[in-house]
């Protein structure tokens, strides 16, 4: 077994069966002109995670981790998006409409991609999903099964929404997650402070968190 120092205790897990779940580091969220930007978003904001999840997916890599990417995004024919997302907010752009990435947040356009500084390796799983939360509506469950994965490793974007929905959903169905801190952003750095915390309140009631600096330690980097 491994050990990071983590909050509220220190996490155990056996790299064996714990995988890198990587959460939408999309052009979509990140740069201008996509998704996150049409919602008025500053999506400057999320930068500060790049570096962190590119190092981060190094480690797990060297360390024979198995690694999963998701990229949030709809089919074409939008029959995957609710009006109760499409019709949310006032957007300068809706998801399905052109934008300069392409349709926006619809799966194998431009912007839908993961951006280059943490793309996807060969062999890497990568799952599309029309939700927030990763286990709704994939076969992601069926995944882990096929791996013997047990533990989860988080990181991505954005903290509130897709990262603690998928976080809950993994939690709900019997895995065992820690949230990298400085892998992850949002836009509003009160909601990412808020989820942090949460998570880790009332002894893990969610799971644990610790910054990669205590992931790198644990792995000997
Ligand atoms: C959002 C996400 N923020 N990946 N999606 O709508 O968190």
């Amino acid at each position: 077994m491994h050990r990071i120092k983590a909050l509220p205790f220190d996490w155990q897990f056996d790299p064996a069966t714990t995988a890198l779940l990587v959460i939408d580091m999309q052009r979509d969220f990140i740069e201008p002109g996509g998704f996150g930007a049409s919602l008025g978003n500053d999506v400057s904001l999320l930068q500060s995670a790049v570096p962190v999840v590119a190092e981060l997916l190094q480690i797990a890599r060297q360390a024979g981790l198995t690694v999963i990417h998701t990229r949030e995004c709809h089919r074409p024919d939008l029959a995957d998006c609710p009006s109760t997302k499409r019709l949310r907010g006032d957007p300068l752009l809706h998801i399905g409409d052109d934008g300069p990435m392409g349709r926006i947040l619809v799966c194998g356009e431009p912007g839908a991609d993961i951006i280059p500084q943490v793309a996807p390796r060969p062999g890497e799983m990568v799952i599309d999903k029309p939700g927030k939360g990763a286990f709704y509506a994939t076969a992601l469950t069926e995944m882990l099964r096929w791996h013997n994965i047990r533990s989860l490793l988080l990181a991505g974007v954005t903290t509130e929404v897709c990262v603690q929905t998928t976080m809950r959903e993994a939690n709900d169905r019997g895995y065992e997650c820690l949230l990298v801190e400085d892998a992850t952003a949002s836009y509003f750095e009160e909601f990412k402070l808020a989820t942090l915390a949460m998570i880790r309140a009332q002894g893990g009631i969610v799971g644990w968190t610790a910054p990669l600096a205590a992931v790198r330690e644990a792995f000997g980097e």
